[in-house]
């Protein structure tokens, strides 16, 4: 509300009296069916819902007759799931540790953590009695190995079969590659061949590339859409390409992934202060967190561009050198989701510039490369506020 100033007193009168007469008395009703839904009938735990649940218990009517809760009628009814294994168990490289989160189970008391070096196993223990919040952090991973991990519920004396397992590498690995070898056409293939073409769109054609072919913008409306989820995943990351810049429009983009304004990463060859910068925001602008690099971008020539993120170390490079550190990149890339929109060449921001040059060798790998690595061929195998009105950053 503060951040409204258009708000008047009044406005805000009308609308803390809707809540408190609309909403506050109805939310009695709807914590019940939520809390039998997902605990007794899915068999998952919602230890918070269940929390309020008590402190709303028992259900009233909330709107004079006609809106009586579901906790007094039949929907309030036993279990009929018990003995699930967790489920949605996933993992994530942060640096040297591997996060670890899960659904829990309805009447679980704790959670074991189990993990091989192979898929099929055999499985270790490696924690006993997790019980809130349901999350681990791995910090006993070797460099350079493959882990998969298992959860199980305990309840009472009985422990769950595992959960399915998720799995991690801590040594980097090439998911998407965009070699831009074509040369002719209006889709482009991923070299790994895990994921669909992407698309050269608006016109985007083909020029002379830093090897083979590229793929030429012009600066108007030219744009490659890539398939979406190639990000969803990953929290250390590294994604490398080779950026001609002809003309350098503010805030155009090498890269930017995000489902509109409101939640993105992107890289861009010129920001605010003329200089590139790679940043990540999940809310509209205002929790933006940046690395940016310390001189402007040279024109009419290839470089090679790269930002590699571990843990919340956040390094860009250009030619293989850093030239920007951020110690505090506490976002990644799979708090972003899926995207619904990943553009090379084009911002989520209508009135950004969109890039006037060519980009080859996009790379995105799982993991962030050393200094070493990103100095080398990479043959690894495997912003300051947005102004949310005007639709551009600033
Ligand atoms: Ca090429």
């Amino acid at each position: 509300m503060r951040g409204y100033p258009a708000w008047a007193a009044a406005d805000f009168a009308a609308f803390q009296n809707m809540m408190l007469t609309i909403f506050y008395p109805m939310s009695h009703q709807f914590w019940e069916s939520i809390y039998n839904h997902y605990v007794k009938r899915r068999g998952l735990a919602a230890p918070y819902v269940a929390m309020q649940v008590a402190q709303l218990h028992p259900e009233t009517d909330g709107g004079n007759g006609d809106q009586l809760g579901f906790g007094t009628l039949t929907f309030s009814r036993d279990s009929i799931v018990t003995g699930n294994s967790p489920s949605g168990v996933t993992a994530y490289l942060r640096g040297a540790q591997v996060l670890l989160s899960w659904w829990g189970v309805a009447g679980a008391t704790s959670y074991n953590v189990k993990r091989a070096t192979t898929a099929s196993g055999p499985f270790t223990t490696i924690a006993t009695g997790i019980s809130d919040v349901l999350t681990w952090t791995d910090a006993g991973v070797a460099p350079e190995t493959t882990y998969h991990y298992a959860v199980t519920a305990v309840s009472g004396n009985r422990e769950s079969a595992a959960s399915d397992t998720a799995r991690v590498s801590t040594a980097p690995e090439l998911l998407f590659h965009l070699a831009f070898d074509e040369g002719r056409g209006n889709t482009t293939a991923d070299a790994t061949g895990a994921w669909p073409a992407s698309t050269l769109a608006n016109g985007a054609t083909w020029t002379a590339g830093q090897s083979g072919s590229a793929v030429v913008f012009d600066g108007v409306d030219n744009y490659v859409a890539l398939p979406p989820g190639t990000t969803a995943a990953l929290a250390d990351f590294t994604i490398a390409a080779h950026v001609r810049i002809d003309s350098a429009g503010k805030w155009a983009q090498v890269f930017d992934f995000g489902s509109g304004e409101r939640r993105w990463m992107m890289l861009t060859v010129k920001d605010a202060s003329a200089l590139p910068a790679y940043a990540i925001d999940t809310c509209h602008g205002y929790v933006t967190q940046r690395t940016e690099g310390s001189t402007a971008l040279p024109l009419a020539q290839w470089v090679r561009i790269a930002v590699a993120l571990s843990g919340s170390l956040c390094t860009l490079y250009v030619n293989g050198a850093p030239v920007g550190v951020n110690e505090a990149m506490t976002l990644a890339p799979y708090h972003l989701g899926t995207t619904t929109s990943s553009y090379l060449g084009r911002s989520q921001y209508v009135a950004d510039a969109f890039l006037q040059g060519a980009i080859d060798d996009y790379r995105l790998y799982a993991g962030a490369l050393t200094p070493s690595q990103v100095a080398g061929p990479m043959s690894v195998q495997g912003r300051s506020g947005v102004d949310h009105d005007l639709g551009s950053r600033k």
